[in-house]
């Protein structure tokens, strides 16, 4: 089909396969071009749409402002390589086999929505972080980081294969470079699908020179839960991503403590880090941390006032971090508007899964409690619905959306459901009620047992296997922070019952073999 086909209604006007060869209309616009936008580890309580206790992020802001916020948005597997192979072939991590970030390399000759949209007539394109181990496939274009990427002066792998360090900060160049492709390279006779991903807001959190200064004077309180003991939750009482806890959360790597002759678990991976800055780059660096390294040194903190100390640190960082990818977003909608491609762009912002800002103590994400289970969630689609979608949404969503919303068909295999009826204003009465969750990468950094389970709109039921075989059962009305494992708590059976049986239809829906076996005896009691 040529693209030119499917030019069918102006703005806001979605095409549909059944519009497609329509006589009577004549073509006025092009299918909605898509406009997606990743980050790293960028979690919706630093998102001041959602949470105004530590952020102000208005140009994110802005996209939910005028078009939608999801309240529910939900990730698959709350890690990096397995939520974006969600992402990219709506399917749980069971079924497109990216599991975790460790072992798995993306069989990149499986469906991706990218490839489709090519064939529905897309240009595509990818510049930033892909983290799945294979080159990209399905993109016309793409310019992607090595691994997770450096903050400073990074390296790109370009599409004849080689790699090339870049002068400058990575969130700076990850947008020129989207901007450059949007306005010099691609195909103007093309819609097009770009994804900009971004490498902030990951660990270690490294700011650009510019934002180094700001936020010194604020602090913050510890959150309520900062203190958790982890009664009655042993895997969350074995997991490594403590702040407090210098093993876990690393003075001298994550807070930039770097002093000769002083120890830090991660001091080498910080001096390669540092190591790439330029001169002036350094010298700017060093002048803001100097005095604080001091200051630290000489003051050796303790205790609550330790982890207290590191607390603010981590914050600050993440916000100053965080500064220049709101800016950098704001370059992009600037552009859009400008240009007169806003008229005609689905524009998504999210990230590749929540995170802990101090929530039970913890940085880090991978369990299924609520802070990395979520992950923000706001799109603008011209012509589309304002407000909130409060309806539960997950990241395999993402690709048959973009195909509906290209006028592609949905192929059956995908298990994600689009969203364009959301998007739309439509409240289907079929909408799902329950979110399936697997998360596999364990023995592994930061020690996370590996664990399923089911999340509806009150309770959430999950299952820690593998060397420990432990269920936790929350009422999230009750008990939001998740601190009160109800699981064998007789007055909860029926709840208890109820999302044993929804897990288990969930696990045959998505056909997630494993996770039946690991249910043990489960079936038969139910
Ligand atoms: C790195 C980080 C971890 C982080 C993983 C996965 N360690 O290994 O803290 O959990 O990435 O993150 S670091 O010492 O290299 O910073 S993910 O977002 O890419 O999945
Ligand atoms: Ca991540």
């Amino acid at each position: 089909m040529k693209t030119t086909d499917l030019y069918l209604l102006g703005v806001g006007g979605l095409a549909t396969l059944s519009l497609v060869g329509c006589t009577d209309r004549k073509p006025t616009a092009r299918p909605m071009n898509i406009l997606y936008i990743m980050t790293d580890d960028h979690t919706a309580q630093m998102m001041s749409c959602y949470d105004r206790r530590y952020a102000s992020t208005p140009n994110l802001d802005r996209i939910a402002a005028e078009g939608v916020r999801f309240t529910n948005s939900f990730v698959a597997n709350s890690l990096s390589g397995p939520s974006r192979a969600c992402m990219l072939t709506g399917k749980h991590s069971h079924k497109n086999g990216f599991y975790d970030n460790t072992t798995c390399v993306f069989d990149g000759s499986q469906q991706t929505f990218p490839k489709l949209l090519r064939e529905a007539g897309y240009e595509t394109a990818i510049v930033g972080k892909w983290h799945l181990e294979s080159l990209p496939t399905g993109f016309d274009h793409w310019e992607i980081v090595p691994g997770q990427g450096d903050y400073y002066n990074p390296d790109f792998i370009v599409q004849t294969g080689d790699t090339v360090r870049n002068e400058g900060y990575i969130t700076n160049l990850i947008t020129d470079k989207s901007l450059h492709w949007l306005q010099e390279e691609r195909d103007p006779e093309k819609p097009f699908c770009l994804l900009v991903h971004h490498k902030a807001q990951h660990r270690n959190w490294m700011a650009d020179t510019c934002n180094l200064a700001l936020y010194e004077d604020r602090t913050f309180p510890v959150p309520e839960t900062f203190y958790d003991d982890y009664a009655g939750r042993p895997a969350a009482a074995g997991q490594e991503m403590s702040i407090a806890s210098d093993h876990d959360m690393d003075p001298v790597y994550d807070l930039k403590m770097y002093r000769e002759g002083k120890p830090g678990r991660l001091k080498e991976l910080f001096e390669g880090m540092v190591g790439r800055m330029n001169p002036e780059q350094r010298a700017a660096w060093d002048r803001f941390y100097d005095p604080i390294i001091e200051e630290f040194y000489a003051r050796n903190p303790q205790g609550r006032e330790r982890a207290e100390w590191k607390f603010t640190r981590y914050v600050r960082d993440y916000l100053k971090t965080l500064k220049s990818l709101d800016d950098n977003v704001g370059r992009l909608l600037d552009y859009l508007d400008e240009s007169g491609l806003a008229e005609n762009t689905l524009v998504v912002y999210t990230s590749d899964q929540g995170f802990y800002i101090g929530e039970h103590g913890w940085f880090d994400k991978r369990f299924m409690y609520e802070e990395s289970f979520h992950t923000p969630l706001v799109m603008r689609l011209p012509g589309g619905a304002h407000g909130d979608i409060d309806q539960m949404v997950q990241n395999i969503d993402y690709a048959p959306t973009f195909l509906e919303l290209a006028g592609a068909e949905i192929p059956a295999d995908i298990q994600g459901r689009s969203l364009l009826p959301l998007l739309r204003g439509e409240q289907p009465a079929d909408w799902r009620r329950s979110l399936y969750y697997h998360y596999y990468e364990y023995p592994a950094e930061h020690m996370v047992k590996r664990h399923y389970g089911v999340r509806d709109d009150r309770w959430k039921l999950i299952h820690f296997y593998n060397d420990i075989d432990h269920w936790e059962l929350y009422d999230l009305e009750n008990d939001p922070r998740e601190l009160h494992n109800r699981y064998d708590d007789p007055s909860c059976a029926e709840e208890r019952a109820r999302m044993t049986e929804e897990l288990i239809r969930l696990q045959k829906q998505y056909d997630d073999t494993l996770a039946l076996r690991m249910n043990g005896n489960l079936e038969l009691k139910n």
